[in-house]
């Protein structure tokens, strides 16, 4: 293992005004954000799709600074046979891979779940590896709901996700390491405290455990916020302040950076979160994005599956871009979001 190149490669995800575009959706997840738009999805409307974001020339040179894949689209080329990985690099963007396999029900733990995919997870890396992948990504899902999140499901996904990180480690793979606790439900901003605490004091301890270099890794979290149902919306400086209280209190300054996930959160909520986090610096870690549908949702609607719209595609996945970008220095403001509509 090399960790000067693999801290080098985090330390670039995680670049001042950059973030990560997050596409990769599983064939489940992707064709329900197309069901939305009325497109249909098969292997070449998510090629198209996925072709257009990766050719924003504005997006993907100046505020991504890699692009999370799934498998399917890892292996694929653009229409004129420039394989995928290709134009994200030659934008300046680094190619990333998702390797967990999803979820499944965890024994004994009613209604909770863990990730699985370890088995032949060593060789399933060298292979991305050779196709171009520089980073991987893993997702562990707690729910939070009356009784639960076990202490049992913390612990198996804790574990597990720190298997995954040593493995990518030592095939020289920077691991996103991604343990999110949901939105669902009607509990306060301060339930979602502490449980992420509690989620990441364990994954920590199990990173520690397993030897990952935490000079060598990029931690997903969710943000510190109210459910979605929650009847007390927790206030975009409540959101902020008590996210970096809590990531202060739990995340080494060793770890290269943290990249949030959106969770469900508007595309206008997780940028001014993240905006209003950095007005809270200095900070020990690069802090950024690693936003999905924070990103997509408004690039989708604004193709909806014609070749004619791919202009009007890339120019939304730009704009969603660069207020991400601005709002991970801390320069963005609503009015900025006005003067594009
Ligand atoms: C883009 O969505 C990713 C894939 O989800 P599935 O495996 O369920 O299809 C997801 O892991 C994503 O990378 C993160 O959750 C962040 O995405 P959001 O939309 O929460 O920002």
């Amino acid at each position: 293992m090399n960790l000067t190149e693999l801290n080098r490669v985090a330390t670039a995800m995680v670049a001042p005004g950059k973030g990560i575009l997050a596409a990769d959706e599983s064939s489940g997840t992707i064709k329900k954000r197309f069901d939305a738009i009325g497109v249909e999805s098969t292997e070449a409307s998510r090629r198209d799709y996925r072709e257009m974001l990766f050719r924003s020339k504005e997006a993907m040179s100046q505020y991504i600074s890699g692009v999370i894949l799934y498998d399917e689209t890892i292996w694929q080329d653009a229409k004129d046979g420039t394989p995928l990985v290709k134009l994200i690099e030659q934008a300046g963007a680094i190619p990333g891979i998702k390797v967990d396999e999803g979820t499944q029900a965890l024994p004994m733990c009613p209604g909770e779940t863990v990730t699985i995919g370890l088995d032949k997870l060593a060789e399933r890396l060298k292979k991305y590896y050779e196709r171009g992948a520089r980073f991987a990504k893993w997702r562990a899902v707690i729910d939070i709901g009356s009784g639960i999140p076990s202490m049992t499901a913390i612990s198996v996904n804790a574990h597990a996700l720190a298997r995954y990180a040593a493995l990518c480690q030592a095939a020289q793979i920077v691991p996103i390491v991604e343990p999110e606790v949901l939105m669902d439900g009607d509990h306060d901003v301060d339930r979602c405290y502490d449980v992420t605490q509690r989620v990441l004091n364990k994954t920590f301890q199990e990173l520690r455990v397993q030897r990952v270099a935490l000079e060598g890794m990029v931690l997903k979290p969710n943000m510190a916020i109210s459910g979605k149902t929650c009847a007390k919306q927790a206030s975009v400086e409540e959101v902020a302040e008590k996210t970096i209280r809590l990531l202060k209190a739990c995340v080494p300054a060793a770890v290269s950076g943290i990249a949030f996930l959106s969770g469900g959160q508007s595309d206008e909520e997780a940028t001014a979160h993240l905006n209003a986090m950095h007005k809270l610096g200095p900070l020990p870690w690069g802090l950024t994005f690693s936003y999905g549908r924070a990103l997509q949702a408004a690039p989708q609607k604004a193709w909806s599956g014609k070749a004619e719209n791919v202009t009007a595609g890339q120019r939304a996945f730009s704009h969603r871009a660069r207020m991400n970008g601005l709002a991970a220095k801390g320069e963005w403001q609503s009015s900025l979001e006005q003067k594009a509509a």
